[in-house]
């Protein structure tokens, strides 16, 4: 197994366990080590290290902020009018990324007040943009977790190109078992990753990350129990991403269960299907999903949803 560490960092036997009380302490970022993983986790690690698509390297190339999460807000349409064609892509791949980083914003206004002392947790934190995006808006510490190693990599690269790598830093690690100290985090969020593992596994690792008063925000698709089961384009999506789509009645019992208690909640389906529509238009960027994510909002069976939650 292979070791990076971030900055000037020396690695120590357990050097990527964050210390909440001691700033000067060796912290790095992390490849190794990664407790057992079950098959599933091993697929969902390949499905990432392989993953290179253009709706997400090329809109994260504009600016370093790589995200896999899907955008919210209004479109500026005016971006189809575009008579030249390179331009017209350029306009369409920037008005998604706007979307997206729009998105990451709403997030990360929800895990604050936070200040340079306070250290967050970003579970399931891809190629980075999240931790990144909160890293700049607090001035906080960050720890982003990502089963695949591949990411991590990625992610601590793009740390220290922005010279941020003392303060931001990934870890291949699974977040159900994160390894890092019990209470040692002021806030912690999953940006559309909690549809990989079971909830009160992940909520449960959450509430012990948790200092008594901090904060957890979620942004995900769930799907919605008022249509009745998993409809079809739901279990189009499940197949794409090989990932499980969680009920949205399973969170809040899930968290409800874990000392979580819910602050505020917001049904983000009508601020994301125009992202949707958008990304349906863009012949260089799509990826064949859109359809079944369109159809899926259209007909009630699917809701992107905000939780804020607190621990208590
Ligand atoms: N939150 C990021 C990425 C979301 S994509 C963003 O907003 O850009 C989903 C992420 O969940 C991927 O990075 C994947 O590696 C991660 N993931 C899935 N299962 C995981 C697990 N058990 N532990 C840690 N990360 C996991
Ligand atoms: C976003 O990643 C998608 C997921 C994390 C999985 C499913 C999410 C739901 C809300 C159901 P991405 O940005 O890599 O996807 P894409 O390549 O389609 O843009
Ligand atoms: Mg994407």
């Amino acid at each position: 197994s292979t070791t990076s560490t971030a900055g000037t960092a020396s690695m120590t036997s357990n050097a990527s366990t964050p210390s909440a009380t001691n700033s000067k302490n060796v912290k790095s970022a992390t490849t190794a080590p990664v407790p057992p993983q079950s098959t599933y986790q091993n697929r969902v690690a390949a499905y990432w290290n392989a993953e290179e698509n253009p709706v997400n390297l090329e809109l994260g190339r504009i600016d370093d902020l790589y995200h896999h999460h899907y955008g919210v807000g209004n479109v500026d349409w005016s971006v189809l009018d575009e008579t030249g064609l390179v331009r017209r892509r350029e306009r369409i791949t920037a008005e998604l990324h706007r979307l997206e980083q729009a998105q990451a914003e709403l997030l990360a206004s929800h895990l604050g007040p936070l200040s340079p002392a306070d250290r967050v947790f970003d579970a399931g934190c891809g190629r980075g943009g999240g931790s990144v995006v909160a890293h700049l808006r607090y001035g906080c510490e960050a720890d982003g977790v990502t089963i695949s190693g591949k990411q991590a990599d990625f992610a601590n690269e793009q740390a220290r190109r922005r010279d941020i790598a003392d303060k931001v830093r990934y870890h291949h690690r699974d977040m159900l078992d994160t390894g890092f100290a019990s209470g040692a985090y002021a806030a912690s969020w999953n940006n559309e990753s909690t549809m990989y593992v079971e909830l009160d596994l992940l909520f449960a690792e959450h509430a012990r990350l948790l200092r008594r008063g901090g904060r957890y925000v979620t942004i995900t698709g769930c799907y919605d129990d008022t249509y009745g089961r998993a409809s079809r384009e739901v279990s189009l999506i499940n197949a794409h991403y090989i990932c499980d789509i969680h009920p949205r009645s399973e969170y809040f019992r899930a968290l409800a269960r874990n000392r979580l208690v819910p602050v505020h909640v917001q049904d983000l389906t009508s601020a994301t299907v125009p992202y949707w529509e958008l990304r349906k238009e863009a012949d260089h960027l799509v990826t064949g999903i859109e359809d079944a994510f369109l159809t899926a909002y259209a007909n009630g069976s699917f809701q992107y949803l905000l939780i804020v939650a607190d621990r208590v």
